[in-house]
């Protein structure tokens, strides 16, 4: 006799293509909880056919939306960004679920997602076409035009502000783009498929294809109805990209890593560093392109500094990410904190001190969630590969430094350059500093000050192109120059 109990069938979540809703040819992705463990579901997951449908969707939808004016446009980005401010809380809370982001943050990137809708309805408004110098009887003007079909590839750590960090240009330029998300957090992506339709956009203009990345993101940027790339993930990643961009000599731009440093003098406002530089590396838990995770003391400030950092550090309250006292929530999965534990054990073998963290958390509050004690290491070198490699979770390198030379020599010793915090009472020298370091964005007595009308991308191996600002605008365009003869 067959004692088996046939299992409960979970709910797979379907995905979007050309405003219809399908489960995918691909193997379904797990839906897990990180705060719990919990295996929640399973979503759909896009197979090439799929992805082949999806571009000829887009295709079939781009002219139509290309032909309308800017103010037309604008004004259904508006009402995207109208709808996504209604569904803020169920937004914030699906992310957050997927991803282990502490409530309050998520709340503020739904927030921040809207605003991002909003700029870019404004920029694509305001955008005008350029009469460029007289030539003699000659009229030359420049234009831009879109591109046609956008693939846009996301990450997991925040998906709400980077999903509409792309859409929103790709859109307001009269494209058409197919998002693919990160293979833990398509239910967000998902989400704001699902509310750009409610708000009127015709279908075909977004469609979101889940799956991983081997499959589904690798058939998308190689199918030839693709005629641009917008990605933001891990640096590996991105030149493996755009080794495909550049066989298909298409455009892509690219918003990678970082192992940014924070610098602190020792004429710095003590309370306000430490506060920034805290928060610069744990917020997130650290799953953040900018977390700030070399932190650089001068000598002389090097013993308090360091001091004060670790007890304010073990003072965190860790903890469920929808618990409004949690400072600091879970990694996104459990393969993120074994990631984490991985590089920090190698450190300690490699004669790294552990001044705190290192470990999972102890206590049956914290189950099988995917939890980690924040962790500062320090008594390495800067060339270390602890102090090189991004880890991308809560773990801070600590290193002293002896003057200005010495610093701007070791916080430049980095493949990356994506961003950096100076903490100085001396106003000229943080200018100073701030103008040598080979970064994309530099922060002086603040960190992490983000908004969408300032360009941001990454030297180095940090990236390719920005976003954010007219400049997130461009890249979604192509200019035409037209000569007419009088
Ligand atoms: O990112 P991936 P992972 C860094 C961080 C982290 C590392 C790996 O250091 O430890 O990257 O993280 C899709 N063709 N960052 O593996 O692989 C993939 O499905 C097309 C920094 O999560 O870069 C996902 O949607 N697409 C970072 C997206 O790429 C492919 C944020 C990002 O995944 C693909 C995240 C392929 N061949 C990680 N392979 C930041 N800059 O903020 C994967 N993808």
């Amino acid at each position: 006799m067959n004692h088996a109990v046939a299992k409960p069938a979970v709910q797979r979540i379907p995905f979007l293509v050309g405003g219809e809703w399908r489960t995918g040819s691909a193997p379904a992705l797990p839906a897990i909880n990180p705060a719990s463990g919990e295996l929640l579901g399973e979503v759909g997951a896009a197979g090439p056919d799929d992805v082949d449908a999806a571009v000829r969707a887009a295709q079939a939808a781009q002219p139509a939306w290309a032909a309308l004016r800017g103010h037309q446009r604008a004004a259904l980005l508006q009402a995207i960004a109208a709808q996504i401010e209604q569904h803020a809380e169920a937004l914030a809370l699906t992310q957050t679920r997927e991803n282990g982001k502490p409530l309050a943050e998520s709340r503020q990137q739904a927030k921040s997602a809207a605003g991002i809708f909003r700029y870019y309805a404004a920029e694509i408004e305001t955008f005008a076409a350029e009469v460029t110098p007289p030539r003699g009887d000659y009229v030359s003007m420049t234009s831009y035009e879109p591109l046609g079909v956008v693939a846009a590839i996301t990450p997991w750590n925040s998906p709400l502000t980077m999903d509409a960090q792309k859409a929103a240009p790709a859109l307001a330029a009269g494209n058409a783009v197919i998002l693919k998300p990160s293979e833990l957090t398509p239910q967000t992506s998902l989400a704001l498929g699902r509310l750009c339709l409610e708000a009127g956009l015709p279908p075909g203009l977004l469609n979101v294809l889940p799956g991983s990345g081997a499959d589904t993101g690798a058939a998308l940027v190689q199918h030839p109805g693709v005629r641009m790339i917008s990605f933001t993930g891990g640096t590996a990643t991105g030149r493996a990209i755009a080794r495909v961009a550049a066989e298909r000599m298409i455009p892509a731009c690219f918003e990678l890593g970082g192992k940014s440093p924070q610098i602190v003098f020792a004429d710095a406002d003590v309370e306000r560093a430490l506060e920034g530089v805290l928060w610069g590396i744990f917020e997130a838990m650290g799953q953040s392109c900018v977390a700030g995770s070399r932190l650089f003391v001068q000598q002389a400030l090097y013993p308090r500094f360091v001091e004060a950092l670790v007890a304010k550090t073990r003072a965190l309250r860790l903890g469920p990410p929808e618990d409004p006292h949690t400072q600091v929530g879970p990694l996104a999965s459990e393969q993120r904190v074994q990631h984490v534990d991985t590089i920090v054990q190698a450190a300690r073998r490699d004669g790294a001190q552990l001044l705190c963290g290192g470990a999972r958390p102890a206590g049956a509050q914290f189950g099988r969630g995917a939890y980690y004690l924040p962790t500062i290491l320090a008594g390495m070198r800067n060339d270390a590969a602890v102090c090189q490699t991004e880890i991308f979770g809560p773990v801070l390198c600590v290193l002293p430094f002896a003057d200005e030379e010495d610093l701007v020599a070791q916080a430049n010793h980095s493949e990356f350059g994506l961003a950096c915090g100076i903490w100085s009472a001396d106003f000229a020298r943080a200018w100073r500093v701030a103008r040598r370091i080979e970064a994309g964005t530099v922060w002086i007595n603040t960190y992490k000050q983000l908004s969408i009308t300032t360009p941001f991308g990454g030297y180095k191996q940090s990236g390719l192109g920005r976003e954010k600002g007219r400049q997130g605008l461009l890249p979604y365009l192509q200019a035409k120059s037209i000569y007419l003869a009088t």
